[in-house]
């Protein structure tokens, strides 16, 4: 049964006209000046956006939104729909305002991609209900780990003064189905609890609203003392429990459809439950409780860790397993991808899996910390479809991931890290896309659909992943960065009195016998937090994945490896064939001049040429210590260092965990 709306779209002709290409338009270039007719019977905010997307941009057949309440549109849930051909017009069918909405994106994606669409018969439904970014935002307007300006959100000018900025971002995410933001950083400030703040970000959320984004905030667990004047924040006590059931209800009086909270706590310094020895679950539910009555949710961090002897990667298990099947059903528990932070390969996190009586979300770190900041084409979707081959995306209930957005004026820093952006939003919906795919469309929507320019592209931005991974830490080395803003190579970094797991050496374990943290049953015996099947082959030398072969395993510089070579020679070679990667992308780049305007040509030129310097300062940076252990030859094929060890060692970039160096910064070639 069809609702009683109908809205028709009559194409009109249009004329393209030329604008400034600085990247802020992301994928979302189409020409506008398209002027079809709509003929609309209901109106509503989300509504009218879908009708004007489409009436601006579509050339094609017209076009109706209706909105259905029959068994096969149900099907598809609350944000599914379906785009159809019959009797000559296309038919957008959804149960929600926000599906047709998805479905108005969908059908100009089709269009900027130049798909087939002569008989349409899409249904889709996405794989998980909640797809949200996390921004590391913080009050004074910097962003933790962000390598693209300042933060978006203008909490000075707020609640009086809206960005347009905010509206754009909306739109962004929804023409992808992220439908969640969590705003601001997860070492909270109390301060963004307050009644002054709270105003703030009911401005943002009335925003997102039409556009399907809900508002989340990260929150500090102290907020009862920090901001309520109590003198206890511990969950067991009832003045801290009502305190957040009045201040939940303060937040849905100013924002209704509020999503909830994400919390990291007992984390890195932040405070939790455990400062008043009650568990996480307890600290979780006391919070799920109060926002219960409202439909929100917790979203609880598993990124745990202290500076025990217990190897690191084995924490969050250990502390979070034994709480499996005791959070509340409206608690979520955050796991990072692998069992450390982020790195740029590491196996998939042993908590999934292991806690199948509650609810889990995978988060992927979007921005790129770990992997050259806003410098460095990686583009990230073949990293995240590895997590997926080793966790079935069914057994997970959401994705969240930690965003690269900023106020730069193309979003992202680098040009090409939107596909980043892009890229999770699509796998957020469905994570059996390829990357590949998903990478084509990208480059399809944000330059020219000319095969010239989206053939090449399309594998240079796929084989970039592997690219950074060789020659930053090839076969599972693992956080061998630069203390603190996690930007250069530092293995020998050594800093007195500095917790052991937050040093290089503590992860790369390299002494005259050979290199790896043994993680193995004759070390920490980390692989029995693995299912046995799969304990088994990353506890053996022989069987471990070689990728992962140094995150399981101290390796002797003399062992053969599957190539034959020594394990010394194939460090060599990685680091050698990450660097030849990295020139090829730059070469590929320059062979896709005709194709893409001059403005954003040369700033992507100018970040590959650091790309290509920061492989070889890698290569030569790791290969040159680690020598000093394995006391052995390059192999001839090996390029020779650039810089000296001596040198290297003194470099420091006076550069914060905000930002992004600019080549003067860097050693000097
Ligand atoms: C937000 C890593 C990062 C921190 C980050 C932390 C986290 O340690 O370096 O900047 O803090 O992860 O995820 O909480």
């Amino acid at each position: 049964m069809t609702r009683n709306l109908l809205i028709s779209i009559l194409f009109c002709g249009s004329v393209c006209m030329a604008s400034a290409e600085d990247g802020s338009r992301l994928w979302l270039r189409q020409d506008t000046t398209a002027s079809a007719t709509v003929d609309c019977m209901l109106q509503s905010p989300t509504l009218d956006i879908a009708r004007n997307e489409i009436s601006r941009a579509w050339r094609g057949k017209p076009a109706s939104l209706q909105l259905f309440s029959d068994p096969a549109h149900e099907a598809l849930g609350k944000e599914g729909y379906t785009i159809r051909t019959e009797n000559g017009r296309i038919t957008l069918g959804s149960v929600s305002e926000t599906g047709l909405l998805y479905a108005a994106y969908h059908l100009l994606r089709l269009q900027a991609t130049e798909a087939d669409m002569t008989r349409l018969d899409i249904r889709e439904k996405p794989v998980y209900d909640l797809r949200i970014l996390n921004h590391w935002d913080n009050p004074d307007g910097t962003v933790e780990r962000g390598y693209a300006g300042h933060s978006l959100w203008k909490w000075e000018e707020l609640p009086d003064r809206i960005s347009p900025r905010y509206e754009a971002y909306a739109r962004a995410n929804a023409s992808i189905g992220i439908n969640g933001t969590v705003i601001n950083n997860v070492n909270a400030s109390p301060q963004a609890l307050s009644t002054e703040n709270l105003k703030k970000v009911k401005a943002l959320a009335d925003i997102f609203r039409p556009y399907g984004l809900r508002v989340y905030l990260s929150v500090n667990f102290a907020s009862p003392i920090q901001l309520g004047g109590l003198d206890t924040a511990d969950p067991l006590d009832k003045k801290v429990q009502a305190w957040w059931k009045d201040k939940v209800h303060e937040i849905y009086s100013l924002i209704p459809d509020f999503g909830g909270f994400l919390v990291k706590a007992n984390s890195e310094g932040q405070p939790g439950p455990c400062d008043y020895q009650r568990t996480h679950a307890e600290g979780a539910n006391m919070m799920a409780r109060a926002l219960k009555p409202y439909g929100g949710i917790v979203m609880w961090r598993a990124f745990v860790y202290s500076p025990t002897d217990s190897d690191r990667a084995k924490q969050a298990y250990l502390e979070f397993n034994p709480l499996d099947g005791k959070f509340l059903d409206n608690v979520i528990v955050q796991v990072k991808n692998g069992p450390v932070d982020f790195q740029p390969r590491e196996p998939y996190s042993p908590l999934f899996g292991a806690m199948k009586h509650t609810p889990l979300m995978v988060e992927f770190q979007i921005t790129q910390e770990y992997l050259g900041h806003s410098n460095h084409l990686a583009y990230l979707a073949p990293m995240w479809k590895e997590f997926f081959g080793y966790v079935r995306p069914n057994t997970i209930r959401a994705m969240a991931g930690v965003t690269n957005i900023g106020d730069d004026t193309n979003w992202c820093g680098h040009d090409l890290a939107q596909a980043n952006w892009y890229a999770f939003g699509r796998l957020a919906w469905n994570p059996s896309l390829a990357s590949e795919e998903i990478a084509r469309e990208w480059l399809q929507q944000t330059f020219t659909t000319a095969p010239e320019f989206v053939g090449p592209m399309t594998k240079a931005m796929t084989d970039s992943h592997e690219a950074v991974v060789n020659y930053m830490m090839p076969l599972g080395l693992h956080h061998i960065f630069a203390w603190n803003h996690h930007y250069g190579p530092e293995p020998w970094c050594m800093i007195p009195g500095a917790r052991p797991d937050w040093l290089p050496s503590y992860y790369h374990q390299a002494d005259k016998e050979g290199l790896g943290f043994d993680r193995s049953h004759t070390g920490s015996n980390a692989v029995a937090q693995y299912p046995d099947s799969l304990a088994k082959v990353f506890d053996s030398i022989d069987t471990c994945p070689e990728k992962f072969l140094l995150w399981f395993h101290h390796v002797p510089w003399k062992h053969q490896m599957k190539s034959g070579h020594t394990l010394w020679e194939e460090l060599c070679y990685h680091y050698n064939d990450g660097l030849k990667a990295a020139r090829s992308l730059h070469d590929t780049w320059t062979a896709m001049k005709p194709y893409v305007d001059d403005e954003r040509y040369q700033a992507i030129s100018h970040r590959m040429d650091i790309q290509v310097h920061d492989a070889i300062w890698w290569k030569d940076a790791c290969l040159l210590y680690f020598q000093t252990f394995s006391k052995m030859k390059f192999p001839k094929e090996v390029e020779k260092p650039s810089f000296r060890l001596k040198e290297l060692k003194k470099v420091k970039l006076p550069i914060t965990n905000y930002e992004c160096p600019t080549m003067d910064m860097l050693p000097q070639l």
